[in-house]
């Protein structure tokens, strides 16, 4: 018999899960996370589905590993696991890992308070705020971000003609606004959202396959976002963006919110050193930021920023028995 362990901590960031695995990570080969991450997905991506399906997660489920970092300037490297797969990049994963990282003393940073992490996607620069055993923000300076297609038209069945554009902030996301047959989330509702969206993808991605100019492994439409006018004071957006199979994102999405800001930035709506307010589903909150303008292979974007906090819920144990006929989880869809 064998049954692997992993030794977790479980929390939530926004409301969306993250699962820190902080024993139990596959060694990876590969000199970057990107080369990394592609080791991971040809050899041991059983991992991912068994810790994030069903019956060990749920449709939501979302976390990251540890590793040490790939570089001499970064602190540490993070691998994402997510029920869609491991994305290049995740912002509510990043403010959960981090958070339960230096509570926990897993991440020791040479600089109190702020370091770099190694991610798929690319660098990014981590500050956050400690009160005694507590993180209480964090503040990640993501990967540049651009749009990348405008106004891709497609037609969508019983519901009707939609005009999106499609925009990176670590992964690339359909921003859906409100038009025609859309008139916003009240009217939607999850469960149409959950039927729709993947309907959407599809139709996307049999027109259009963005690719990352510096990274040819990050492709392709993955995520859906539904944005909306904010219903809080004092917030600039609403959204629902909706990931893997069956999921709406609790939190309002960090990759999500820095597309969105690059899409807005692009329009002329929001300039350098601009903050946006984005409300999730669930009506919590994300503050963004343009730090700076950007140029990403020869595509012009922004640097964008995104500050939100995390919780932990509690450490969990968890086996993968090879003897159990659902080690590798499943999924009902
Ligand atoms: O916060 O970047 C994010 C994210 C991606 C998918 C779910 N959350």
């Amino acid at each position: 018999m064998t049954r692997h362990t992993f030794r977790c901590i479980d929390g939530h960031t926004a409301g969306n899960p993250v699962r820190l695995v902080v024993e139990g990570a596959p060694d990876l080969r590969g000199r970057t996370m990107s080369e990394r991450r592609q080791d991971f997905l040809a050899r041991c991506d059983w991992i991912r589905t068994g810790l994030c399906f069903e019956p060990r997660g749920h449709d939501m489920m979302s976390g990251g590993f540890l590793y040490p970092p790939t570089s001499a300037d970064t602190d540490v490297g993070i691998l994402f696991i997510e029920t869609s797969g491991c994305l290049p990049m995740c912002g509510h994963g990043t403010i959960g890992i981090v958070t339960f990282g230096i509570e926990n003393g897993l991440i020791k940073p040479r600089t109190p308070g702020r370091f770099i992490a190694d991610v798929p996607a690319g660098k990014i620069e981590v500050t956050y705020a400690q009160d005694g055993d507590r993180v209480r923000s964090v503040r990640i300076r993501n990967v540049p971000s651009y749009l990348a297609e405008e106004a891709v038209q497609i037609d969508v069945p019983g519901f009707g003609p939609l005009s999106v554009d499609i925009a990176y902030g670590g992964n690339f996301y359909a921003i859906v606004e409100a038009q025609g047959p859309y008139q916003g989330l009240d009217q939607l509702g999850a469960a149409r959202i959950l039927a729709l969206s993947p309907v959407v993808r599809e139709l996307l991605r049999s027109k259009v396959t963005p690719v990352h100019p510096l990274d040819s492994t990050i492709r392709g439409v993955s995520h859906v976002m539904w944005t909306d006018a904010p219903k809080g004071a004092g917030a600039d957006g609403r959204n629902a963006v909706f990931y893997g199979d069956r999921a709406i994102d609790r939190s309002p999405c960090g990759t999500g919110t820095s597309a969105r800001m690059a899409q807005l930035h692009a329009r002329g709506l929001l300039k350098v050193g601009e903050q946006f307010v984005h409300e999730s589903y669930i009506g919590s909150r994300f503050v963004g930021r343009v730090e700076a303008k950007a140029e990403i292979g020869g595509k012009r974007g922004i640097v964008p920023s995104i500050e939100g906090s995390a919780i932990a819920t509690g450490r969990n144990e968890i086996w993968i028995d090879d003897e159990d006929v659902f080690a590798h989880g499943f999924q009902v869809v």
